[in-house]
């Protein structure tokens, strides 16, 4: 730290919520820059496990501010909910501060998310139907309704009633659906609004207040490098910026700000949602890792699609994030199988190809072109240090290293906090 990123390098759930969390305890503020509650990973602490969605991990830490930043997208009755679980279990959210230009995710969000996609057919993207993309596309075209005005008594009837009757038009006119009742919507809104008020602030003073003190700052990815809208695999991506830079813009503060960006990768890959993956594997060691790695999401339960480590992705991910270290997570779910295939490059009709492609098209030609490395049956979860590593392991993460060119600084070798391995 001061102004340390902590991001996805895949398409999500690498496990960075393990990380966040390790970070977050040192951390001073903790801000989450994108995404809304189609984000979510378990926070294990001491024997306590806590799901969060919205909120950021250094709710945990009773000295630390937590902030959603100008680009997150905010379902006041959903965040609402994790408010009060996170109060029942004697955890205070008084430090808790949504910018006052966030965006709502309101419930026409929600309908036509889940009607978009039933009107793609066969051709939807998978979406988490949370409203994420309704919501972004709103502010893109300048209509949305932002938190300020949510919270302010004069402009909430309003705002809440021009947004409903624009669309509904669209609800009903594209896609026949039933029209959104806003009387319902206000009334069980205005006390959502009242609740949330003293929470909203300008977060980006607090942020650059607190990176000019010296401060450590945590910037808390969700999702992961390749649902990212411009450099993720287009169209079947998230709609907001889960790379670094998508940090600054949705945090309100210079890359100036930022020190170190830490890359989460895990020794395998996973995806939610359709769309191309080459190394995915459609037989018995895809099923192995998956329930190995019990890979089956927390947001929606869907098992996850599962595949060999692809280093192409893992040099974009270093790439178009510019990180200065990467974690490789979940090595353990790997023990048992007798080789290990690395992606070091693509078959692209007959060329080899290094750079991950810009088409998602020509991604589904792309063949993975592997190396393979010897696998270990040992059990690596009590593991504390590389040393005590088997052999194979080791000079499989060295060899990642070298595929990848960026130094890997920790390795994950179970879901607790303490099964961490720090190889600095
Ligand atoms: P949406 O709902 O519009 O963002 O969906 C668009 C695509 O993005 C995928 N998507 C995700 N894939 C993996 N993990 C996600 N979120 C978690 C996280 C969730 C979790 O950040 O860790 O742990 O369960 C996430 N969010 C969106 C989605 O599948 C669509 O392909
Ligand atoms: P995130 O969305 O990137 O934070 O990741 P998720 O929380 O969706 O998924 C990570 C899951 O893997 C969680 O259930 C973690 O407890 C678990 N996990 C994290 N690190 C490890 C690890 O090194 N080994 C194993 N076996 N599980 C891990
Ligand atoms: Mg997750």
């Amino acid at each position: 730290m001061p102004g340390k990123i902590v991001l996805g390098a895949q398409w999500g759930d690498e496990g960075k919520g393990k990380y966040i969390d390790i970070f977050a305890s040192q951390a001073d503020v903790v801000v989450r820059s994108q995404g809304g509650n189609n984000a979510g990973h378990t926070v294990v602490v001491g024997d306590e496990s806590y799901k969060l969605q919205l909120i950021p991990s250094g709710i945990l830490y009773p000295d630390c501010v937590n902030i959603i930043g100008p680009g997150v997208v905010v379902n006041p009755k959903s965040i609402l909910g994790e408010m009060d679980g996170l109060n029942a279990r004697g955890i205070s959210t008084d430090k808790l501060y949504i910018d006052a230009r966030a965006h709502c995710i309101l419930p026409w969000h929600l309908e036509l998310d889940a009607l978009s996609e039933k009107a793609r057919g066969g051709d939807d993207i998978g979406t988490t139907k949370k409203g994420i993309g309704p919501t972004y596309m709103d502010k893109a075209e300048r209509i949305g309704v932002r938190m300020h005005d949510f919270v302010d008594p004069e402009r909430f009837e309003a705002a809440m009633t021009e947004a409903c009757e624009r669309k509904n038009k669209v609800i009903v006119g594209v896609y026949g659906g039933e029209p959104i009742d806003i009387k319902a919507v206000l009334e069980e809104y205005k006390e959502y609004a009242d609740r949330l008020r003293s929470h909203v602030k300008d977060t980006s003073v607090i942020t650059y207040q607190a990176i000019k003190d010296g401060k450590e700052v945590l910037f808390e990815g969700a999702q992961g490098t390749l649902l990212d809208l411009d450099m993720g695999t287009y169209p079947y991506v998230t709609s907001s910026h889960p790379v670094s830079g998508g940090c600054c813009i949705g945090s309100g503060v210079g890359p100036t700000a930022i020190d170190e960006i830490v890359g989460i990768c895990k020794s395998y890959t996973t995806r939610v949602g359709k769309g191309p993956f080459p190394t995915e594997l459609f037989d018995e060691t895809g099923d192995y890792i998956r329930n190995a790695g019990h890979e089956f999401g927390t947001v929606t339960g869907r098992p996850r699609r599962t595949g060999w480590f692809d280093a192409v992705i893992a040099r974009y991910a270093v790439r178009v994030n510019g990180l200065t270290e990467m974690v490789i997570n979940k090595i353990d779910p790997l023990c048992g199988l007798p080789k290990l295939k690395v992606c070091v490059a693509y078959d692209y009709k007959g060329q080899r190809i290094e750079e991950f492609p810009a088409n998602f098209a020509d991604l589904e030609d792309c063949k993975p072109i592997y190396e393979e490395f010897d696998g270990f049956t040992e059990d690596i979860t009590g593991c504390k240090t590389f040393d005590e590593l088997p052999e194979k392991v080791q000079s499989y993460i060295k060899e990642l290293e070298k595929i990848v060119g960026c130094p890997v600084k920790l390795l994950g070798v179970g879901p607790g906090r303490d099964q961490v391995i720090d190889i600095t």
